[in-house]
């Protein structure tokens, strides 16, 4: 963990891994070797059975401003399409435990795809989330077109896709795209809801995630199908029969993840 060159890796409570991007001269740009550790990061949490809930978060100044530009400019077609260019970008999106991102300043580009890819956003007042690729002369490659699309419906994604205009944290809280603004420090109220995650049963967890998620893949019959699945299962786990034992006892349920 102690090896990590473009990230940081922590645990501000023993349930909780936070993970913050480094590159602080590049506002935190998003290269190949960056996200390799990302991967790595996440994976070894999503492993780590104490681990409940992960926080991802940057600096004050930026979240990230993107992919790295400069590595990018002299890619070619056939190198890009070959080595499948970022493809291992989406990794993230197949970690189990759930990933809350903590946004301040810049969030642009494949910085503003990656908190997409986190399940829940919160933003400091200082967060802008924009996706400026039509000024480099290309598009979102990484979710940038259909994420931002579903939280903010086609009108007004397909403006800042179009133009590069960005959005403020406030219209953005007011669209959906982050759950809400955060006064104060970001990071530490993204740790609290991580740690607050982290004391549910994990099974439980898994299977919320998993259901939210199904309604971007499905179609209205076949989610609720496997939402009431998902609950059907859940009556055979331990966390069930504590957590509704405790409500009638009048106590806190004690939730051993079984
Ligand atoms: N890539 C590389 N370097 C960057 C990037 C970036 N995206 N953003 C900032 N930097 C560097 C700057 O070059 C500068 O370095 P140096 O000091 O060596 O000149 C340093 O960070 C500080 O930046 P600025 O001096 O520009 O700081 P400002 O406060 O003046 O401006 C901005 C901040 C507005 C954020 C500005 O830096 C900016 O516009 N950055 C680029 C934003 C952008 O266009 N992002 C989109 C990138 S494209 C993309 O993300 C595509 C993803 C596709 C994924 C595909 C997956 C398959």
């Amino acid at each position: 963990r102690l090896s990590y060159e473009h990230i940081l890796v922590s645990q501000p409570k023993p349930n909780v891994t936070q993970i913050t991007l480094n590159r602080p001269k590049a506002l935190n740009a998003l290269n190949s070797a960056l996200f390799h550790e990302l991967n790595d990061a996440a994976e070894k949490a999503d492993e780590d059975e104490a681990i409940g809930a992960i926080v991802l978060t940057g600096s004050e100044k930026a979240f990230a401003a993107g992919a790295d530009i400069k590595e990018m400019r002299d890619k070619t077609f056939q190198s890009a399409y070959k080595n499948n260019f970022l493809g291992h970008w989406t990794k993230l999106t197949t970690i189990r435990k759930p990933i809350i991102a903590a946004v301040s300043g810049h969030a642009l580009g494949g910085g503003a795809e990656l908190a997409m890819m986190c399940d829940i956003i919160l933003a400091a007042p200082s967060a802008n989330f924009g996706q400026p690729e039509i000024n480099l002369g290309v598009i979102p490659g990484a979710g940038g077109t259909q994420r931002l699309t579903k939280a903010l419906g086609k009108s007004l994604a397909m403006e800042l896709v179009l133009t590069g205009r960005g959005l403020t944290a406030a219209e953005a809280a007011s669209r959906g795209l982050v759950s809400r603004v955060v006064e104060g420090d970001v990071v530490a109220e993204a740790v609290k809801v991580a740690e607050k995650i982290a004391s549910k049963g994990s099974i439980a967890v898994q299977a919320g995630k998993e259901a939210v998620n199904a309604s971007f893949e499905l179609n209205l019959a076949e989610g609720l199908r496997f939402e009431r699945r998902m609950f059907q299962a859940l009556f055979a786990t331990k966390d069930q029969k504590e957590g509704m034992a405790a409500f009638a006892e009048k106590r806190k349920a004690q939730f051993t993840n079984e």
